[in-house]
This record gives C-alpha cells, sequence and structure tokens, in this order.
C-alpha cells in the first residue's frame, strides 16, 4: 500500500488530477526521484511517466503506480485525462515555469490547468510531518556531516583555506555514504564569517579566526542540516561574548519547542536573548526551518509565521550574530518535535572550541 499516494488522492474529486514533477515530490511519492519525469495523480489511480532513458529504471524503482512510456507529454495526459474523466489539472505551480504551465494550456485544451497553489500546499502539509523511517534518514545523513565535521577539525589551522575545508567536507560525506551534500558547503572565516551564507574562498584561515561550516548530507533522498563555529588558536573577549550569547539563544529555542508551540514564539525565544544582550540587528534571518527532501521546507521558526508546530516536525535552531566586517557566530542544530519537548538530532559537540 503506498499510504503517501493515498493521502494526496483522498484531496482530489473524481474529475481533479495533479501532475507532478519536482524530483524530490517524485522520490517522495514512489520511490525515484527521477529528472524529467512525470507523476499523474487522480482520485483512484497514479501513472509514472517516463521516457526511454529512465523508463527500465524507473520500472525497478516505482511503487504504487504504473509506469508509463513518455513520447509526447500532452498527448499521454489528453489520453490518461480522457479515460479518467478529469477536468482540472493542478500543477505544483511553486516549482513549474510559466512556459511549462503555458505548454500544458496550449496541449491541453480540454482541461482548467490550475495556476493556484493547491498542490503545493498539500504536498508540503504531507511532508512536514515525518514518518519515523523518513526521521531514521534524515539521523543517518546527520551522522555522516557529524563524522566529515569531526574529520576536518584537526586540518583547522592557519594557511589551510575555507575552499581546502569545505571540498574536504563534502569529499568525506560522499566517500562515507552520502548520496551528495545537501547543499554547497559553507565555510566562511574571519571576517568572512559576518556572511551568513557566504560562499568559501581561497582566503587562509588565520590565528584569532571564527570558522563558521554549514553543511549537510543526504542519505536516500532525505537531507540534514548543521553549523558550527570555531575558533582558531585565541578568542577574544568580544569573540567569546557572542558565542555565549548565540550559544544561550539556541538552548533557550531549544528549550521552549514543543508540540502547540507558534513557530513565532520559537523565533522569539531566541531572538530575545540576543537583543537584550544588546545585538539587535546583528540576527538578520529566522531561527529555523523545517528539513527533509529539501533543506528549506516548512514549517518555519519565523516572526512571520502563523504555523504551529507538531510532532514528527523536523526543523533547525539556527540563531547568529554577524558583526559586518569583524565576525560572525552560528550554532545550528536540527531537533524532532515531539508531544513534550524536541529530540535533539545533533550530537557534535558545542562549547566553544579553540583548534
Ligand atoms: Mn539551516
Amino acid at each position: 500500500m503506498n499510504t503517501r499516494l493515498e493521502r494526496l488522492q483522498a484531496r482530489l474529486s473524481d474529475t481533479q488530477a495533479v501532475l507532478i514533477k519536482a524530483p524530490y515530490h517524485l522520490g517522495y511519492l514512489t520511490g525515484f526521484p527521477s529528472e524529467d519525469s512525470f507523476l499523474l495523480v487522480t482520485r483512484d489511480a497514479g501513472y509514472f511517466l517516463t521516457d526511454f532513458r529512465y523508463i527500465e529504471l524507473a520500472q525497478q524503482r516505482v511503487h504504487g503506480v504504473k509506469c508509463v512510456m513518455l513520447k509526447r507529454l500532452t498527448e499521454t495526459l489528453t489520453e490518461l485525462a480522457t479515460q479518467h474523466g478529469i477536468d482540472t489539472l493542478y500543477v505544483e505551480t511553486g516549482r513549474c515555469t510559466v512556459r511549462f504551465c503555458e505548454q500544458l494550456r496550449k496541449g491541453l485544451p480540454m482541461l482548467t490547468v490550475a495556476d493556484t497553489d493547491e498542490a503545493d500546499r498539500w504536498l508540503s502539509d504531507m511532508r512536514m510531518v515525518k514518518e519515523a523511517g523518513e526521521i531514521a534518514k534524515i539521523e543517518q545523513a546527520q551522522a555522516i556531516a557529524e563524522e566529515a565535521l569531526a574529520h576536518v577539525l584537526p586540518m583547522i589551522r592557519p594557511g589551510v583555506s575555507e575552499r581546502d575545508i569545505a571540498l574536504e567536507l563534502e569529499f568525506y560525506m560522499r566517500k562515507h555514504g552520502a548520496q551528495r551534500a545537501a547543499f554547497d558547503c559553507i565555510v566562511v572565516s574571519g571576517a568572512n564569517s559576518s556572511l551568513p551564507h557566504g560562499i568559501p574562498t581561497d582566503k587562509p584561515i588565520e590565528r584569532g579566526d571564527f570558522v563558521t561550516m554549514d553543511f549537510g548530507a543526504v542519505v536516500d533522498g532525505y537531507l540534514s542540516d548543521m553549523t558550527r563555529t570555531v575558533a582558531v588558536g585565541e578568542v577574544s573577549d568580544d569573540q567569546r561574548l557572542v558565542y555565549e550569547t548565540v550559544l544561550r539563544a539556541q538552548q533557550a529555542a531549544l528549550s521552549v519547542l514543543k508540540e502547540g508551540l507558534p513557530c513565532k514564539d520559537g523565533d522569539a525565544a531566541a531572538r530575545r536573548v540576543i537583543e537584550q544582550a544588546g545585538f539587535h540587528e546583528c540576527f538578520g534571518h529566522a531561527t529555523g526551518h523545517g528539513v527533509g527532501v529539501q533543506i528549506h521546507e516548512e514549517p518555519r521558526l519565523s516572526g512571520g509565521s502563523d504555523q504551529v508546530l507538531q510532532c514528527g516536525n523536523v526543523v533547525t535552531v539556527e540563531p547568529g550574530i554577524y558583526l559586518q566586517g569583524r565576525f560572525g557566530v552560528r550554532i545550528e542544530d536540527m531537533v524532532v518535535i515531539t508531544e513534550d519537548g524536541c529530540r535533539n538530532l545533533t550530537h557534535a559537540p558545542k562549547d566553544l572550541l579553540i583548534v
């Protein structure tokens, strides 16, 4: 039984269908996260549509729905829509290009191609609450990332470049079971560490630098996300104060997260600590985000969120303080929300480490 597919089908009437193309959604619903392929879901059927390049692998890996060899997408869709009496086709509007939607409208004149966000919301609502098996994969990805961190810590010393460390993190993760890095590894040092999403450069690490590393691994389509900041050789009093403030902010958020908490309250818990320490305007991003088959997904731990935490949400908790031109600190863990709190999936130490 393909329960995810059935949960999506339950949202549809007899005359509605969804056309899915994001590889992570194809993986989520059928087990095969293929490029250039489609999943047509009707109330009582599902079809994995792919071409000659992928059909053999699809037949091995897709479960729960029939595989159909694709020649022209709109022709196949016309046949299937007629067969099932479909009049409305939802697409992932957050993912499809304007051109793709226009091609569908032109090629499928008998259907209403809905340019609304239902399909995205249905899938995002489902994905937001993780099953035990999904959490296990995220934990495996996280374990690989933590091994990679332990592996690179001894190589962080003056003269080694940000790029060297970033490459080594990625190489280690892929060598030790990750399908790929969850995103381009961020390694920023010294003044660059005030760039929350800076790009690793050839800048050599120097004594007195903070080095911030934000990275993750992918296992069976599921991503992990963590950040650690370490000091090189020595720390100033200012650096220590900022580090301790970020850590206290993170602990404040971690201590309030639980089922039923408004997401904005989780954000506020961390933000309050940072502002009370006098670092207004130095924490310009949200406290956290959901992680799963995408690196940033729902729910968001942000001040503008009207979401409420649910059991099974996997979210990051990653406050930071960034002092332009000087240095920055971010500390990020990933947790799963439970009835009475949260379970931390990140086990790497967080006390200020001077390497
Ligand atoms: Mn993150």
